[in-house]
């Protein structure tokens, strides 16, 4: 790619629909040639199984996809981002996250970047929201923008954020979600200044006091001693010690959470707090935080958090009505919930709208107009609002399917 520097779409490239499967372009110049680009369709997107036995799922990627349809001839009905979501409503029927209503031949070629916008940051954040539910009110701080391609860290970060941790580490990820990115210490830097003692100190002394003091505390010595080291050395200013202890040291790493805890609390160093990072994800949280830590900078689990595996199919066809392929259920849908039961219902669009089977209260239609004609017309959240939302909805839920 003659004058690019690094292998990304651009975005005119992917607005242009030219990031696309070749496929659709050779489907859209045969309608061409058959008079048929105009034939209006309805296609919807639906959720196959989760990976890692997920339960539920946290939409994300949808203000993108507005945008990649903003101009074109269609009409767009969604979830609101950051909706949690099933994939069988109560009778087992796949559900609708979103579908699209237009002349196919015009948007035909943007079923692979719809696609991937919504697969890979719907991962992402139900991901982040399975590891914040994991943490509670401790502190998670997204990590995990090393892990994927530069380019990739505003959307990383966003969908981590959305997903509900509470800041992220990279600075064009911060901007991405209107926050101050979040960080503490890298071992170069101990490294570098040959002496624990003296990078904490200078970290005290250079960087901007309202940055939490944070010491990393597992370079070249055992983590309590170094844990102890660090107390005495900045006191009531340091925050946390963080522990990123090598996998070939961790052994009972809970142990040695409660063993740095007990002799920071004996020293009257109460106001410390234990962050961990590394290798961390929704499994091992919750027993390092049974052991004391009260913060956790998790990157990879996250970032390189499985895709959710949507699917784009037309199930009704101008003039023909229902028309899906086997497998899929034909015929434009709406998707009603009961937020008390959380619970959902997939109908007929237009159907009149049920009461919930289980409590029998009012059901709220979930797939909302997003795009009329080419024009965006929902209200798009914040990335805080959207995340607020989320947490809400994680109150609802479970980490896991219930046993029995
Ligand atoms: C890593 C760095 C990452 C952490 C671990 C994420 O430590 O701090 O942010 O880990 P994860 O991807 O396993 O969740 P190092 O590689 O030791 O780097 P540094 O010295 O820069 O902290």
């Amino acid at each position: 790619m003659p004058g690019r520097i690094f292998y990304v779409a651009t975005e005119e490239e992917i607005k242009s629909g030219k990031a696309t499967d070749i496929y659709f372009v050779r489907t859209k110049r045969i309608l061409e040639a058959k008079g048929l680009s105009g034939v209006r369709v309805v296609a919807e997107v639906t959720p196959s199984k989760f990976p890692e036995r997920w339960p539920w799922g946290v939409l994300c990627g949808v203000e993108e996809v507005a945008k990649l349809f903003e101009g074109l001839p269609v009409n767009i009905y969604s979830m609101p981002e950051g909706t949690v979501f099933f994939t069988r409503d109560y009778r087992g029927l796949r559900v609708p996250v979103l579908f699209i209503e237009g002349p196919y031949g015009e948007f035909c070629v943007y079923e692979t970047p719809m696609l991937g916008l919504l697969c890979q940051a719907t991962g992402v954040a139900t991901k982040a929201a399975r590891v914040k539910k994991a943490a509670g009110d401790c502190l998670v701080v997204s990590f995990g923008t090393r892990r994927m391609h530069p380019a990739l860290a505003p959307t990383i970060d966003r969908a981590a954020f959305i997903g509900g941790l509470d800041a992220v580490s990279n600075i064009v990820g911060a901007e991405a979600v209107g926050q101050k990115p979040v960080g503490t210490m890298p071992h170069a830097l101990i490294i570098v200044m040959g002496d624990q003692v003296a990078a904490w100190k200078a970290f005290d002394e250079v960087v901007e006091a309202e940055v939490p003091r944070v010491a990393l505390v597992d370079t070249y010595y055992d983590e309590k001693i170094e844990a102890i080291m660090a107390a005495e050395a900045l006191g009531e200013r340091l925050f946390a010690v963080r522990l990123d202890t090598p996998g070939s040291r961790r052994g009972d790493f809970a142990e040695i959470i409660r063993e740095v805890r007990w002799e920071l609390d004996i020293r009257g160093y109460k106001h410390v707090k234990i962050f961990l990072s590394g290798g961390l994800d929704e499994y091992s949280i919750p027993k390092f935080k049974a052991a004391g830590a009260e913060a956790f900078g998790v990157g990879t689990s996250i970032s390189n958090a499985p895709v959710v595996d949507f699917a784009m199919d037309i199930v009704e066809v101008e003039g023909r009505g229902p028309c899906a392929k086997r497998g899929k259920l034909g015929g434009k849908k709406q998707l009603w919930r009961c937020w008390d039961c959380m619970l959902d219902l997939v109908t007929p669009f237009g159907a009149d709208k049920p009461s919930c089977p289980r409590c029998g209260r009012e059901m709220e239609a979930m797939l909302k107009p997003l795009v009329k004609e080419g024009r965006i017309v929902a209200e798009l959240p914040n990335p805080s609002e959207i995340r607020q939302y989320v947490l809400k909805q994680l109150e609802k839920v479970e980490l896991e399917f219930p046993t029995s």
